[in-house]
Parts: structure tokens; C-alpha cells; sequence
């Protein structure tokens, strides 16, 4: 009877709370795969202090760390569906999901970090987001994530040095494209896998840039690291799309400029923090290798082009919008 009664008045306080258009606070939860030390470590607390500063402790937003939510693939489903609100997602997983993404997942597409910024500034980033979130995922910030480069016990100066080798990659056709055409053997794996299949052999290298390398511990089971640069893979902080879209305006622009602030002390961050770590695994006794002519890479990636625009016609279009981009 008391459990009866109170639930019934539990309910005619949530119909009252609606009618009344009376806000009541959310607590969000958001994905992170990286550790302590890592630039995007800092910079997704910095965003949780940043969105209960800014929708007056409307939202509260509790970040995990470390992947403990599960793998990038689990997580981006996830975050899709809504049963997490928030990931801070490389993009090269949103591939399979979301097409249009895979623009930035071409090898060599853009020129530079500041060239991938412009891109995604631009009408070609405008049709990425759309995209994105009419998946589920809507971008409201970009993070700096370098550029990716090999890393093995070998130096990995020219494609030759990729034959024959198995090569871990993210979950991308586009990845395993990248390394047959070089006439490596792709592997496939979740991140939090790589060290330990590197140590024990199941493979011969990975590639990423010099945060991931370091903060996880690939550079201590490695030797060679090879600047080939052949990815620069932006990253988002994403919001599930219905959540996001059931906000007021205002609450929705508090969220976007909390993600806004994040994602420019992030970019501070990753300045600082991805040249101590590439200083930090070379005084650790990595070898790190200039490429000076990246031809021979870039000239090895015109069949993954070839297939990929052959397989996907319409994409040709984000691929000159970025091209000609500046
Ligand atoms: C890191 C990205 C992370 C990826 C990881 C990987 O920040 O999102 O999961 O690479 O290689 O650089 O899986």
C-alpha cells in the first residue's frame, strides 16, 4: 500500500516537473580511453568541470577512463544507442558506422595537422558531423591526435620494410587495405591488446602517434619508431544525439561550449605533452626515424584510393573538398 501510494506520487511530481517545463539535472557518463598523462586524460576533466560550470550543475558528467566502459568499437555503440552519453572517439572506429567519416581514415589525405583542422572547418567537416550525429554520434568538438606513424623492432623507412610483417591496426577495412597494399599482414585489435601482442610476438608492429605509444607502454616492448606519418586522424567529443537534441537551446549551447573549452586546452595539452612523450620513449632507448621522401608511402596507397572510390563513388566528393582545401 505505502510502496503503491509513493509511486503514484513519484509519478504525478515527474508529470508535474514536465508540465511545468521544470528542468531537473542529468547525470551523464562519459567514455575515455586513455590513462592518466595522456593529453585527453586532462582535457575530459577539464570538460566535466566545464559543463557543471556551464548549465549550472544541470548536468553532471562522470568520466571512466582507461576504457573501463569497454573497448572503442562497444563504447561508439554505446554512445550511438544512448546507454553512454559521451565518448571521446578517435575517428578511424567511426568508419564501419559512419561513412562519411572515413574521409580522414585515407592514408595521406591531409597535408598537416593544421591542414585536417581546416577540412573539418569546413563543408567537408559540415557533412561529417551531419552525418555523424543523424548516427547517433554528434561531434561538438575536435581534438588534436597528431599524426600516426609505424613502429616495430625494425626501422619501417620505406613500404618494402612493411612486407611480410603482421601489423596491428584499429577497426577499419581502410587500415587493413593500408597494409596489404604494402604487403604486410593486418591484424585487427582492440588497444587495450596491443602491448601484450606485441611482447609476446603475435605481432610485429603497430602504428600511433607518440602519446598512445608512450602512455600505454608500446615503446617498451619495441625499438624502431619510423615517422611515416600516414595517418592524422582527428578526434571528437561526442554526444548522443537524441540526448543532445532533447536539451533546451540554451543547455545545448552551455554543452557545446564546455566541449568547445575542452577541446582547446586539450590542443594546448597535446603540443606539450606529444613532444615530452616522443622526448621521454627516445631517452627510454627508441630509435626514432626521420622519412625524409614519404613518396614511396603515399604512391603505395593509390590502390587503397583506387578500390575505396571504385567501392564508394560518393565519397569522391569529401575527397576533393578536402583536397582543395588550403
Ligand atoms: C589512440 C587513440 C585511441 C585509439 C588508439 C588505438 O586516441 O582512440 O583507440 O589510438 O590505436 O591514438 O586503438
Amino acid at each position: 500500500m505505502y510502496k503503491k501510494l509513493s509511486a503514484k506520487l513519484l509519478g504525478a511530481a515527474a508529470a508535474l516537473t514536465m508540465a511545468c517545463g521544470i528542468a531537473t539535472a542529468a547525470d551523464w557518463r562519459a567514455w575515455n580511453i586513455h590513462n592518466e598523462g595522456h593529453p585527453n586524460h586532462g582535457a575530459m576533466d577539464r570538460f566535466a568541470e566545464l559543463i557543471a560550470k556551464e548549465t549550472n550543475g544541470e548536468i553532471k558528467l562522470q568520466v571512466f577512463h582507461g576504457g573501463v566502459l569497454g573497448s572503442q568499437p562497444d563504447a561508439l555503440e554505446q554512445v550511438r544507442i544512448g546507454a553512454i552519453e559521451v565518448g571521446n572517439f578517435n575517428l578511424g572506429p567511426i568508419g564501419p558506422m559512419v561513412k562519411e567519416a572515413n574521409l580522414v581514415s585515407l592514408p595521406f589525405i591531409f597535408k598537416s595537422v593544421p591542414h585536417m583542422f581546416r577540412v573539418l572547418d569546413g563543408e567537408a567537416g559540415d557533412i561529417m558531423s551531419k552525418a555523424m550525429a543523424e548516427a547517433g554520434v554528434k561531434p561538438i568538438a575536435w581534438f588534436d591526435a597528431g599524426a600516426r606513424s609505424f613502429y616495430a623492432q625494425k626501422a619501417i623507412e620505406t613500404p618494402a620494410d612493411v612486407k611480410g610483417l603482421k601489423i596491428r591496426v584499429m577497426n577499419n577495412n581502410l587500415y587493413t587495405a593500408m597494409i596489404s597494399a604494402m604487403g604486410g599482414n593486418p591484424s585487427p585489435m582492440a588497444f587495450s591488446e596491443v602491448q601484450q601482442a606485441l611482447k609476446t610476438g603475435v605481432v610485429d608492429g603497430a602504428e600511433n602517434n607518440f602519446p598512445s605509444f608512450k602512455n600505454v607502454g608500446h615503446f617498451e616492448v619495441t625499438k624502431n619508431y619510423s615517422l611515416s606519418e600516414h595517418l592524422i586522424i582527428p578526434e571528437c567529443i561526442c554526444v548522443n544525439t537524441a540526448k543532445f537534441d532533447a536539451l533546451s537551446s540554451e543547455m545545448q549551447a552551455a554543452v557545446t561550449k564546455a566541449a568547445k573549452a575542452a577541446a582547446v586546452y586539450q590542443r594546448e595539452l597535446w603540443a606539450v605533452q606529444s613532444g615530452q612523450a616522443r622526448k621521454d620513449v627516445e631517452a627510454a632507448g627508441i630509435k626514432v626515424n626521420e622519412i625524409a621522401d614519404k613518396a614511396p608511402f603515399q604512391n603505395a596507397m593509390d590502390s587503397v584510393y583506387a578500390d575505396y572510390l571504385k567501392a564508394n563513388p560518393d565519397m569522391q566528393k569529401l575527397v576533393d573538398l578536402a583536397k582543395s582545401t588550403k
